[in-house]
């Protein structure tokens, strides 16, 4: 099992060649000029040529060993290329090609290698350097680096260059800090975006430029660009490897590591992305120095890792994501592990897969969202582990554009260079906008987080996923007082195998888990004190689950995963499974089978017994599922510690036939006109109606407008006179609501009229 666990498998190829005509005058080859992929077996490459062949696109390879080249046929007459000029390697491709073929292989690099000027984006000779890049070309380092020393000075108000480390062979990794006012220290919350940790993954390095153009563009004229530099904090790395991308384009087009020279071995580099300090050595890295997964000599022990770790200790990022290409997927922690964190159901997966819903209704494109271990393969030292586990991030490996090795691969064709950066931007506007718009949760049943903290059984829980997950971290919560404070919750990653106390290793980030108080001060103290925590609010925009995550029969302590009260009749209970996706991935994870309690109640489930209580602090517990002694209560309630009594156990997916069990929680936006203010506080200040008082400001509702009364306005009961000013009022202003909004297209306007008369007239 393991062994497909860990083959990220790409499809094959047949071996292909592009032939060009001979000659010493370039000539076109013929049509059609199909494939553009060489693939050479590289049992038949010498020894001593090996170090300078893509390894890690070997290692995927199914039916391999090969290596790939990347043939571009309209080039192909511009570019012959001298025999000379071509390393030892490319004189060995020779071999097995028709002379002059080699012309054909264009790629940047043999731009480079040939002296030819970088097209486009040419700032005039005296000219102000260029504030926009044209998308339809690669960029290099320097050109990077000057596009954001660039915005910074035409953006200053915005825009700062932050130097955030300096490279093995001496190069700046530069961060561009975009934020309104942005000199001065501030407490907004932050979001990092960061690229080209692997060299040749030039992709991202577009993507990230086109971020930071569109931001710097977008203040003051995009009013959502504006609320998002107005209040958080944007950090954007161009090129976390520029020793490596340097060299990816000067020498080795494919180069993927860092320029670290290994002492004794002529293999250079370290993988950056198996160097971070989380779980480094773990599998899924190479100690060997060829290896294109060589880790390194010690956790963090590379100058490009320490930047980023730094980085991610001092800013404390809300989200982070680290860019790399290809294969369209959203990854998320655990990479060295395929235990499934209960808490990346409910935030990391719940964002992964609004993040692929954007995309795709962007442009398209499917991206896969999954947990990183079974969605590619166990790789450990990576850099969203190392920001989920150890920072308090909500950290993400999108891998952009192309799908597959036949469609370029890490050469991604540069017309795909613009759509691939829409479709992303759009995401990570999303991801944006949460950090903007983070915002405190209270309870709404109780002053305190924790209903009347007390000395005997105090249950909480975290609906919402708190900025920086750990509790601690979160909720100020003091280690010393571990002991004080008890979770049941199985998890191979974050407790010691047993049901058991959190530890100073605990990692989770609190969501979905509830948690028992001992009683004692001065934690009890901490309790009373806790009134709000900080909160994204549109995380749970497509649904969250929480994992049932016991081994064998037993209990979970959880929470629900919404801050206002629900019907227990929304909570689904889910059967995942996994499922082979292929060619280009591991496994996707798929639902079985799905039924709500209510159904439960009247047809026992085949595969799950379970009981879903609530224990006040004094009297008898309440049970929601099935009724019991305490009474059947059909609702359930934020900020509770609900223990979740199941028969079966489900804390990893080990085989694609063995199952885990969630509960499904339906979407929630706690912030859903985007105002920055909780939806909660918008209804009880007066700014959002809540006629049917279900928590969703009226003006997010959308038709059928369930619940609302059509027509009424003022929340009366019945469309009468006393709705007819505001009516007006909303005529004349547009203000959405859905009651107001009689003909059902998603305005309030004049068309509204005329069946708001009829409604009034009606007797
Ligand atoms: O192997 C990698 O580092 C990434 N793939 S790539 O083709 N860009 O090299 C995948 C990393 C997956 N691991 C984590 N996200 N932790
Ligand atoms: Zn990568």
């Amino acid at each position: 099992m393991l062994r497909s666990f860990n083959a990220r498998v790409r499809p094959f190829l047949v071996f292909t060649i592009v032939y060009a005509s001979i000659g010493t005058e370039p000539v076109r080859a013929e049509e059609p000029f199909d494939p553009q992929i060489v693939r050479i077996r590289i049992d038949l490459v010498p020894d001593d040529l090996r170090g300078e062949i893509d390894t890690c696109a070997i290692d995927r390879e199914e039916g391999g060993p090969f290596a790939v080249f990347y043939l571009d046929p309209q080039r192909a007459a511009e570019l012959t290329v001298p025999h000379e000029r071509l390393g030892p390697l490319s004189a060995h491709i020779r071999r097995f090609l028709p002379a002059n073929t080699l012309a054909r292989v264009d790629i940047p690099s043999i731009r480079n290698l040939l002296g030819l000027p970088a097209p486009a984006d040419q700032p005039q000779p005296n000219g102000p350097p260029a504030l926009t890049l044209s998308y339809d070309v690669y960029h290099t380092l320097e050109e990077g680096h000057a596009f954001f020393q660039a915005l910074a000075g035409a953006f200053s108000n915005i825009a700062q260059v932050v130097n955030i480390g300096t490279s093995v062979q001496n190069r700046s990794i530069l961060a561009l800090r975009l934020t309104a006012n942005p000199t001065q220290p501030n407490t907004r919350q932050k979001i990092l975006f960061t690229a080209v940790t692997h060299a040749r993954e030039w992709a991202t390095h577009e993507a990230v430029l086109y971020f930071a153009e569109k931001l710097c563009h977008g203040y003051g004229s995009d009013p959502r660009i504006t609320h998002i530099l107005d209040r958080a904090e944007v950090w954007l790395v161009s090129a976390v490897n520029p020793d490596g991308y340097a060299f990816s384009w000067s020498d080795q087009r494919m180069w993927r590591k860092n320029r670290r020279d290994n002492p004794g071995t002529s293999c250079d580099g370290i993988d950056i992305n198996r160097n971070y300090t989380r779980g480094w050595g773990g599998p899924g890295s190479s100690g060997s120095f060829c290896n294109e997964t060589y880790r390194g000599p010690s956790a963090g022990s590379e100058p490009e890792t320490q930047a980023i770790q730094n980085l991610l200790a001092a800013q404390r990022f809300a989200i982070a994501v680290g860019y790399h290409t290809y294969s369209q997927l959203m990854l998320y922690s655990w990479g060295d592990t395929t235990q499934v964190a209960p808490e990346s159901y409910s935030s990391l997966r719940a964002i992964a897969k609004k993040y692929v819903s954007i995309i795709n209704d962007t442009t398209g494109f499917q991206y896969l969202p999954g947990q990183s271990s079974y969605t590619i393969y166990l790789t450990s030292g990576g850099f969203d582990d190392q920001a989920y586990g150890i920072s308090g991030a909500l950290a993400f490996t999108p891998e952009l554009r192309p799908v597959s090795t036949a469609q370029g691969g890490f050469l991604l064709p540069e017309d795909q260079i613009l759509p691939n950066n829409i479709e992303n931007f759009a995401a990570a506007l999303w991801l944006m906008d949460n950090v903007a718009n983070a915002l405190p949760v209270s309870n709404p049943m109780s002053p305190t987080l924790i209903e009347s903290p007390s000395t005997s059984g105090n249950r909480f829980s975290l609906p919402a996923t708190p900025i920086n997950q750990k509790p601690s971290l979160a909720l100020g919560f003091n280690n010393a007082w571990q002991s004080q404070l008890t979770t049941w919750m199985h998890d191979g990653a974050h407790n010691p195998p047993a049901y058991a106390t959190l530890n100073t290793g605990f990692e989770g980030c609190g969501t979905g888990n509830a948690y028992v108080l001992t009683p004692t001060a001065p934690a009890l103290a901490w309790a009373q004190g806790l009134t709000q925590y900080t909160a994204l609010p549109h995380v749970y925009d497509n649904g969250a689950e929480i994992l049932l995550s016991n081994v064998g029969a037993g209990v979970n302590r959880i929470g629900i995963l919404s801050p206002r009260p629900m019907p227990l009749a929304e909570v689904r209970v889910v059967q995942r499974v996994l499922e082979f996706v292929g060619p280009n991935y591991g496994y996707r994870e798929i639902i079985q089978e799905s039924r709500t309690a209510v159904e439960d109640a009247t047809n026992a489930s085949p595969w799950l017994d379970w009981n879903w209580s609530y224990q006040p602090p004094t009297g008898a517990p309440i049970i929601s599922h099935p009724s019991g002694a305490g009474g059947a209560d059909l609702m359930v309630y934020p900020f509770r510690g609900y223990d979740v009594t199941v028969n079966v156990g489900s804390s990893a997916f080990s085989s694609t036939t063995v199952p885990v069990y969630l509960l499904q929680f339906p979407a929630v936006d706690l912030d859903c006109n985007r105002n920055a203010v909780a939806d909660a506080q918008d209804i009880a200040g007066g700014f959002s109606l809540d006629c049917d008082a279900d928590g969703i400001p009226d003006e997010c509702e959308k038709p059928p407008c369930t619940g609302l009364i059509m027509g009424d306005l003022d929340c009366s009961g019945t469309v009468n006179g006393g709705d007819v000013q505001d009516f007006a009022r909303r005529i004349a202003s547009g203000a959405y609501t859905c009651q107001a909004d009689l003909n059902g297209d998603l305005a309030v306007d004049y068309a509204d009229v005329m069946p708001f008369i009829d409604l009034c007239l009606q007797p």
